[in-house]
């Protein structure tokens, strides 16, 4: 009796410390697993469980319409991140017009816990659904959201069709998390791949999109009614459409990353279409080879689009806009980004056109695009865009054409035959290979960086001062940022000044750092003993909270790297026309710095001293071996402290700038070093560019 007393505490108690843990429910193509369908798995499963298919192909009912049922669990192949495992683990939803029936459908208000992963969903038609206007629509071939947000990983969706969305439909506040899925093949009348309406705005991640089609509307992706998903490191090739890659009406997506080649609009935008208040933040894109039936080959605007950081190469518009055309009522901004190649075939605007639009265009290039009624780079009909610091070279026809009283406010830019207005220049841009290794103007393999002997160095709109910023840390404290030092290749901490409320110097200390996230370089300041604000922007910049921690997005260009640098050497910042800014160079400092030498007639033995020092790193540098960067580093420490020693003695007046100057030097040799994770310096094709550079001055 006692023992059995005590068997039972002791199974209690077991029973009570070991967790239900989750299980997995196994289903065979034939029916032979745990449960015959995998509906039927999911429906016994509770929270936490696995339904796990092995592979094969599923089909027949209970293998199809699958609906989770608000269960937070997991339907998966045996394992999602083998490419192989999922290619064969198939639900083949054997459906059509006639017999439509889709994957899986979600409507009872699932979450990110309901997932599912590795699968491949074919040959699905949308059943219909109660849809826009209460009407019912054939509606998510391979997967249909209402009101519900799963979580969609490793999936393949290739052959489905439905009337809207023949991938996929979200609809009326739907957000999934769609991450490392291929839409395939997928044909619908509006968003062959996805459809995302009604508030929906789901999360989608390194996914690609190809040869989806759509009647109307978005061959890739379609996103209307306030829908504005996130799309990041997508690639939409090869879809076609009313718009080709995708089409935004009353949505604003933010596009980061992401390659639209390839896609074909059978009217206007053949890589994006943003129409009626559309809006996106379209970053680090690329648009190759696009076309559109109409207008805007590369992207179609009638909003406030954000396009920053992007290569227009190749794109084709019948008619207007080429690269990018922008219709009345828009006002986009369009920096940092290259058109080149770009062809409006019987129209106007090979690069762009602007109908009665007030767009702005800072930091472009324009190579090589081409018209077939004028405006080779640029046409403006009517409108009053603004263009600064861009280049307009080697288009044909023209460079820039304007009619229909057109009012552009055209300043410091270089544009071939000429532009009246300040600062505008009309000399050769020297781009560093204008045809690229093809030997052919407006190819992928253009490269419209900028040479040394590149008269848009330091040429564009002097009154640009991005690095300076008054930042308030707090309600009691606040930090001027000063320009020129702030790159990321190291900052001079003398330049930050905190300022207390009542403009006193704030002495408790406080740290930084530059941050690169993606494209962008952040200042981050930590004040010591800092509160935390109620704010998130500040005259216009961008500002983040992490902790006690403050940052401040600052342009960069193109290639990610600072704007506004002093390209030229003459100790002030101007920044560069077109999309990229040429950087300093760690030899052409140096060589400086032995200019300056010589120029205080120091005495020859301490001058020679110090040359040597200087030669030396040079010559560290010059050779193809990143470890012997660090020799130069060393060098120049070795420079500091003979100055040091000298100072006030031997050598008396500029001490102090020489250790400056040899000191900036090793910050932008350590920083490169730090960049690129100390394991190979800084050896980029613009590296080795600037390295051809004619031999220093002096020798
Ligand atoms: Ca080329
Ligand atoms: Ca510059
Ligand atoms: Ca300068």
């Amino acid at each position: 009796m006692k023992n059995t007393i005590l068997l039972t505490i002791i199974l209690t108690i077991l029973l009570a410390v070991i967790p239900c843990s989750a299980a997995v429910i196994t289903v065979e193509p034939d029916g032979s697993g745990d449960e015959p369908t995998i509906q039927d798995a999911i429906d016994v499963a509770v929270t936490g469980d696995e339904v796990v298919l092995s592979i094969g192909t599923y089909t027949g009912d209970g293998n199809r319409d699958i609906d989770f049922g608000g269960r937070s669990i997991t339907v998966r192949s045996t394992n999602p991140n083998d490419p192989n495992i999922v290619a064969v683990t198939i639900i083949d939803c054997e459906s059509d017009p006639c017999e439509p029936h889709r994957g899986f459908t979600f409507e009872s208000g699932e979450d990110a816990n309901s997932i599912v992963s590795g699968l491949t969903v074919t040959n699905g038609f949308g059943p219909d659904e109660e849809f826009l206007y209460y009407i019912e629509w054939s509606v998510g071939g391979a997967i249909y959201c209402h009101s519900s947000s799963p979580t969609i990983t490793n999936c393949t969706f290739g052959g489905n069709s439905a009337s809207s969305g023949g991938g996929m439909c979200n609809w009326q506040n739907s957000s999934p998390t769609v991450t490392n899925c291929t839409f395939g093949g997928n044909s619908a009348g509006s968003g062959g791949g996805i459809s995302n309406g009604g508030n929906s705005s789901p999360t989608i991640t390194n996914c690609i999109f190809t040869s989806n089609s759509a009647v109307h509307d978005g061959g890739g992706m379609e996103n209307y009614d306030n829908s504005s998903p996130t799309i990041t490191n997508c690639t939409f090739g090869g879809n076609s459409g009313g718009a080709g890659g995708m089409y935004n009406y009353d949505s604003s997506p933010t596009v980061t990353n992401c390659t639209f080649v390839g896609n074909t609009a059978n009217y206007s935008g053949g890589g994006i279409c943003n129409i009626y208040s559309s809006s996106p933040t379209v970053t680090n894109c690329t648009f190759t080879d696009n076309s559109a039936e109409y207008n805007g080959g590369g992207m179609f605007n009638e909003g406030y689009s954000t396009v920053t950081n992007c290569t227009f190469v190749g794109n084709t518009a019948n008619y207007s806009g080429g690269g990018i055309c922008n219709y009345p009522t828009s006002s986009p901004a369009i920096t940092n980004c290259t058109f080149g190649g770009n062809t409006a075939s019987y129209g106007s605007g090979g690069g762009m056109y602007n109908m009665s639009s007030s767009s702005t265009i800072t930091n472009c290039t324009f190579g090589g695009n081409s018209a077939g009624s004028g405006g080779g780079g640029m046409y403006n009909l009517g409108g009053s865009p603004t263009v600064t610091n861009c280049i307009l070279w080697a288009n044909s026809s023209e460079q820039v054409s304007c009619s229909g009283g057109s009012s552009p406010v055209i300043t410091y830019n270089d544009i071939q035959g000429g532009w009246e207005g300040e600062g505008n220049i009309n000399i050769d841009p020297h781009f560093v290979d204008p045809n690229g290794p093809d030997g052919v103007i407006g190819t992928e393999d253009d490269d419209l960086r900028l040479q040394p002997s590149s008269p848009c160095i330091d040429t564009g709109d002097p009154n640009q001062t991005p690095y300076v910023a008054a930042l308030v840390i707090d309600e009691w404290h606040w930090a001027v940022v000063e320009p020129i030092q702030l790159n990321k290749l190291g900052i001079n901490p003398a330049t930050i000044v905190v300022y207390d409320w009542y403009g006193g110097i704030y002495d408790e200390g406080f740290d930084y750092d530059i941050i690169n996230q993606g494209s962008a370089t952040y200042l981050m300041l930590h004040i010591f003993g800092g509160a935390y604000p109620d704010f998130t922007t500040l005259d216009g910049l961008e500002l983040f909270h992490v902790n006690y921690d403050y940052l401040i997005n600052f342009d960069t260009d193109l290639d990610g790297n600072p704007r506004i640098v002093d390209g030229d050497y003459d100790g002030i910042a101007v920044v560069d026309m077109g999309a990229f800014e040429v950087q300093p160079d760690p030899i052409e400092l140096l060589d400086i710095l032995a200019d300056d030498i010589i120029d205080l007639n120091l005495r020859r033995g301490i001058e020679n001293s110090l040359l040597a020092k200087i030669d030396a790193a040079i010559a560290k540098l010059e050779d193809d071996n990143p470890k012997n960067d660090r020799a130069a580093v060393r060098l120049l420490r070795a420079f500091i402290n003979a100055v040091k020693a000298q100072k006030g003695k031997k050598i008396s007046a500029n001490a102090d700038d020489l250790i400056a100057a040899a000191q900036q030097i090793i910050d932008m040799l350590i920083g490169e070093e730090v960049e690129s994770g100390g394991a190979d310096r800084i050896r980029t094709p613009k590296r080795r560019m600037i390295r051809r550079l004619p031999p220093a001055k002096r020798r």
